[in-house]
C-alpha cells in the first residue's frame, strides 16, 4: 500500500498537476499537508485523497485537518502550525494519538523527516516549492507500507528518487 505526501508547493500548479499525473497510477493515495495556495474547489483536487489547509491558505473550503481510513490504517493530516510544529513534534503526535491515527503527516516547516515512533510513523515530506532544512531540494515522499516494514522515499520534484533519503522502519 503505498501512499505519496506533498506539501508546502506555495503556487506551482504544473508542478502539482505533472507530479499528481505522474504517480496516480503508482500509488493507492496522494495527500496533501496544505499550503497550496489553490482554489479549495480546483479540479486538482479530484484527483487528491485528502487535503488540508495551510497557514496561507486562504480559501476557507479546507479543511483544518482530517483522518482518513485506509486498509493499514487511519492517517492523520494536518499543516501543522495549528500544532505547534515549529516548536516540535510533541503536539501533533499527541493530537494524532488521539484520533487512532497510524501515520500523521503534515508540512509547514519546509523541514522533511520521518520518525517511526511507538508504531505511529511521523513525516514531513519537505517542501515542493523552497526547503529550510538540512535538505536543498523540494521534495515529496513516498510511503510505502507493508506487512514487516515501512519503507519512505523522498524524491526531488522531477520525481527523481533522493538516494540518501531513503528510510526503513521494521514494524
Ligand atoms: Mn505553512
Amino acid at each position: 500500500m503505498k501512499f505519496l505526501v506533498m506539501s508546502d508547493n506555495h503556487g506551482r500548479y504544473l508542478k502539482v498537476q505533472e507530479v499528481i499525473d505522474t504517480w496516480r497510477d503508482k500509488v493507492e493515495y496522494i495527500f496533501h499537508t496544505g499550503d497550496t495556495e489553490f482554489p479549495s474547489d480546483d479540479v486538482i483536487w479530484d484527483k487528491v485523497d485528502g487535503v488540508v489547509t495551510g497557514n496561507m491558505d486562504f480559501d476557507r473550503g479546507y479543511r483544518k485537518q482530517m483522518v482518513v481510513s485506509t486498509p493499514v490504517g487511519n492517517v492523520f493530516l494536518a499543516h501543522g502550525h495549528l500544532l505547534g510544529v515549529n516548536r516540535g513534534y510533541k503536539e501533533i503526535f499527541e493530537a494524532g494519538k488521539k484520533q487512532n491515527a497510524d501515520f500523521i503527516f503534515h508540512g509547514h516547516t519546509h523541514r522533511l523527516y520521518a520518525e517511526y515512533i511507538d508504531g505511529v510513523l511521523l513525516m514531513n515530506p519537505g517542501s515542493l516549492n523552497q526547503s529550510r532544512g538540512e535538505h536543498p531540494e523540494r521534495t515529496f515522499a513516498v510511503v510505502d507500507v507493508l506487512d514487516e516494514k515501512i519503507e519512505i522515499q523522498f524524491y526531488d520534484d522531477e520525481s527523481q528518487p533522493i538516494e540518501r533519503l531513503h528510510y526503513v522502519f521494521n514494524r
